[in-house]
């Protein structure tokens, strides 16, 4: 049970990862009242400590006793660890799990700030956080949908490799630099070559469910709708990998039930919570994944009306994946959830 304290034991599991790593700068950019800190890997690393603001903390070993006077665990260390060690924590701490080991468990919240606050109301121990690339999604949708009611949603993504994690970073750029020398290069995290290339696979291994869409792909189906609480809205997905190291783009268009006009959504998306509208054409202004990239706002540009389709709205959306599509929207949840207490 989190009771209210003036400060928070906080751990992070994963904490050597690409969204570990996110969390721990982000608690201390946001000033979140941290009492404690415990940094949690899978693997023992002899001696390896982590920044935390000016402290250097140790990087302990995750175990079935490293939650003990935890007041909250944000998880991002794989699926497989978070759903043994997930229940574990949730019998001292409120766990945010940033896998997707619990997103469609009915008895798990799944949850974005701007979105379905009310949901965080009814937790048992375990809150999820959402895929990156439906995060930006609804939180730039749902001012839409709750005006007009969105029916159905076509978008194809451009996600970058930092989604799936350092190694992967690593991989482009130092397959980038062999193909300029003119040299080969075996791939290890990705398929197929990444540099100059893009993948319509997402993940990298065991990515297809069994109608022919990505895991990917349908994670954006199922937690919008979780999350709009509406199993009717229909959702049509293709998620690429391209070559762009950090911030993931949307081409996203919508069919809404009401009528509404691009300068409206403009209008209605200037005022919504976590969205930058950047909408300038004839100045060539629109959002850009190279300019989202270590920022907090969802960037929402190329409002137009669509010509196929008489209720239709194309746009682009784009955000840094490794902050509110990961670690800053688990530390909002954790901001929402003590201001609540
Ligand atoms: O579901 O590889 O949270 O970019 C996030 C990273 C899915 C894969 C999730 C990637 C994962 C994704």
């Amino acid at each position: 049970m989190l009771t209210k304290k003036e400060k928070y034991n906080v751990a992070v599991v994963g904490a050597t990862g690409a969204v570990g790593q996110e969390m721990i700068s982000g608690l201390v950019e946001r000033d979140f009242p941290v009492d404690r800190i415990r940094l949690l890997a899978s693997a023992r690393i002899p001696g390896r400590k982590l920044k935390f603001g000016g402290e250097d903390v140790d990087v302990e070993v995750l175990g079935e006793d490293s939650f003990h006077g935890i007041d909250i665990a944000l998880f991002s260390a794989g699926g497989g660890r978070s759903k043994q060690f997930a229940p574990i924590a949730a019998k001292e701490a409120v766990v945010i799990d940033n896998t997707s080991a619990f997103r469609m468990d009915p008895d798990v919240p799944l949850v974005v700030p701007e979105v379905n606050p009310e949901d965080l109301a009814w937790h048992k121990g375990i809150i999820a956080n959402p895929n990156c690339s439906t995060i930006q999604m609804v939180v730039a949708l749902k001012p839409i949908h709750d005006l007009v009611r969105i029916k159905r949603i076509v978008v194809t993504t451009f996600q970058s490799v930092s989604g799936a994690g350092a190694r992967a970073v690593d991989e482009m750029y130092h397959e980038t630099q062999a193909l300029l020398d003119g040299k080969s290069y075996e791939t290890s995290v990705f398929p197929h070559q990444i540099a100059f290339n893009a993948l319509p696979q997402i993940p990298q291994s065991d990515a297809f469910a069994e109608n022919g869409y990505t895991h990917e792909e349908m994670k954006m189906v199922n937690e919008t709708r979780k999350m709009f609480h509406d199993e009717s809205i229909m959702v049509s997905a293709t998620c690429v990998r391209v070559a762009v190291d950090r911030g993931h783009s949307e081409a996203v268009n919508i069919e809404t039930e009401k009528k509404i006009t691009a300068d409206e959504v403009r209008e209605l998306l200037s005022a919504a919570e976590g969205v930058k509208v950047i909408d300038d054409i004839g100045n060539q202004l629109y959002p850009l994944a190279t300019q989202a990239a270590g920022r907090d706002e969802v960037f929402v540009g190329r409002i137009r009306e669509d010509i196929s389709c008489p209720n239709g709205i194309d746009m682009w959306v784009v955000s840094d994946n490794l902050k509110k599509g990961a670690a800053l929207n688990a530390i909002q949840i954790a901001e929402r959830l003590i201001a609540s207490l």
